[in-house]
């Protein structure tokens, strides 16, 4: 990191078959968050999201709505899953979508070249398939049905019927590479995380991999098999190819060298799509494995994953127009581990938003501007000697520096966040112990005072640039505030200790106001 080598980082690519709900914008929010940090740490980012349109799942939609998969996915696409990129503040360099021409296209491109080198062969399948998935069950990852599926075996996921099928398809020889995927787990420990998921991985490729059936032929909403159109690709097979196709694979091979290989962020439902069949459909391409795999938790609703099928699921604004897209952001990616499940409580996020963000860092921004502006008529004092309370503020800064940024390199974006409030937190109990407003009384003191809100103002701009990430709307305010030049985005977080500081201070709105004030 900070060395301007290349980072690509990704999200899963969707559904359309509905609208995103808090866990789909969690995912968004955390690769979002990571991708701006490595951006301001001079890093050569790359951020993919995008959306997952073909399949059955997608295809009984559109019918059940009465119009065309292309036209429901057109529709979803510009009104649901687009917009929630606005309603997060996700900042992505691309957004692909799986019936884009640059992805079918090299779908086939690269489906050709494992079929000509021999690893894909004609076979036959039964099997239980759940469409919720998208995927053949294993009898044990299915589980007994309760209320209108009494009696029947269900997804364990979707709590839904599985449908036995029977097909003649193409099928990928994914068993050939089980020893290879397992030399590489081995061979770098973190290519799989957290350690939880490292584990499943492990645990299932040793039971032994199958091949995969990789086309279907009972529908055609999909991808046609380049020397066999009676059949589509399967939709997985389809999509994990989102991650090169968007980045120039088959038709820029400058621009894919430069970004690939990726990291990849998602939810451990699909862990094993990410971490075993993706990595072992490269190798038999030739290409790189992803640069890694983090599978992150669930959020839950009374203990079960939040789901559009379950009908449990929060749409994103109906936090943000309450507490704004910065107070999202943070709830999130601070309250939950990254890597854990995590409860949403309406209670939790009011209480951290108050204690945290509002009485934390937005009354620690208010009043050290205010403080500026009254005592000093705006005008950002010069420091005298210093104390040992101003030489702490500074050894703070460093080490919120350095340890956030290591905790980003190490995907931990909530010891990120932690490791910046421990500059919040000195910072506020430094204006508490320090008084300026008693020392403001003592025309003897003038040089004490000028110096505390010096540190107080330039510890300030450092947190506003180690926030940016996090924080993106209340750090611009924040920063025209304190007249920081240019962008805060733009400043680089791994010299954000550094910071010197604008000349003047100008009027700062409340960074978090009050909840209730908003509502009314
Ligand atoms: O699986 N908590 O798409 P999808 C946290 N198209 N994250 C959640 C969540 C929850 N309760 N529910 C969903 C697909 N997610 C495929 C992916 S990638 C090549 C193809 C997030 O629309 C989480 O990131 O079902 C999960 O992995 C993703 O949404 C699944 O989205």
């Amino acid at each position: 990191m900070a060395d301007g080598s290349s980072f690509y980082i990704t999200t899963p690519i969707f559904y359309v078959n509905d609208v995103p709900h808090i866990g789909h914008a969690y995912t968004e929010v955390a690769a979002d968050v990571l991708a701006r940090w490595h951006r301001q740490a001079g890093d050569d980012t790359w951020m993919l999201t995008g959306t997952d349109e073909h399949g059955q799942k997608i295809l009984r939609t559109a019918t059940a709505n009465g119009v065309t998969p292309q036209e429901w996915a057109d529709k979803l696409v510009a009104e649901a899953w687009k917009p929630l990129l606005d309603t997060v503040d996700v900042a992505n360099d691309d957004f692909i979508r799986t019936t884009d021409e640059r992805h079918e296209k090299n779908v086939q491109l690269f489906l050709q070249r494992l079929y000509d080198a021999g690893h894909i062969y004609t076979g036959e399948y039964e099997g239980y398939y759940c469409v919720g998935c998208e995927e053949y069950k294993q009898p044990s990852d299915l589980v007994d049905g309760t209320g209108e599926y009494e009696g029947q075996k269900v997804c364990a996921i979707h709590s839904k019927p599985v449908e036995l099928l029977n097909e003649k398809n193409y099928f990928f020889r994914m068993s050939a590479f089980a020893e290879q995927l397992l030399a590489l787990y081995e061979e770098r420990p973190d290519f799989v995380q957290p350690e939880s998921a490292r584990n499943e991985v492990l645990s299932f490729v040793r039971s032994g991999l199958d091949d995969l059936s990789i086309s279907r032929s009972t529908f055609d909403w999909g991808v046609k098999v380049p020397w066999d159109e009676s059949h589509v690709v399967y939709v997985w097979f389809d999509a994990l190819l989102n991650y090169i196709t968007a980045v120039g694979y088959g038709q820029d091979d400058e621009e894919f060298a430069r970004r690939w290989p990726a990291q990849h962020i998602v939810g451990k439902d699909i862990l094993r799509f990410h971490a075993v069949i993706w990595p072992a459909m490269l190798l038999a391409a030739g290409l790189d494995v992803p640069r890694g795999v983090f599978g992150h938790g669930w959020l839950l609703v009374g203990g079960e994953k939040m789901s559009k099928s379950k009908l449990t699921g929060i749409a994103p604004v109906q936090i943000t127009e309450t507490f704004g897209s910065d107070a999202f952001r943070y709830y999130f990616l601070r309250a939950i581990a990254f890597g854990q499940d995590g409860s949403f409580s309406w209670e939790d996020l009011a209480a951290r938003y108050q204690a945290e963000l509002a009485n934390g860092f937005g009354n620690l921004a208010s009043r050290v501007v205010a403080m500026i502006t009254r005592y000093c008529d705006g005008v950002v004092p010069a420091a005298g000697a210093t104390t040992e309370a101003d030489d702490e503020i500074r050894a703070i800064e460093i080490r919120a520096t350095e340890a956030s940024l290591a905790a980003i390199e190490r995907l931990a974006p909530h010891d990120a966040i932690a490791a910046v409030w421990e500059l919040v937190d000195a910072l506020n109990g430094y204006i508490t112990s320090e008084e300026p407003w008693s020392l403001a009384k003592d025309p003897d003191k003038r040089e004490r005072l000028e110096t505390v809100l010096h540190t107080a103002f330039r510890g300030l701009g450092t947190l506003g640039v180690l926030l940016s990430p996090v924080l993106p709307v209340a750090t611009a305010k924040l920063w025209t505030a304190i007249g920081g030049e240019g962008s805060v985005a733009d400043q680089r977080i791994d010299r954000a200790w550094e910071w010197t500081g604008g000349e003047r201070v100008s009027a700062l709105e409340a960074l978090f106001p009050r909840v209730e004030e908003k509502s009314e």
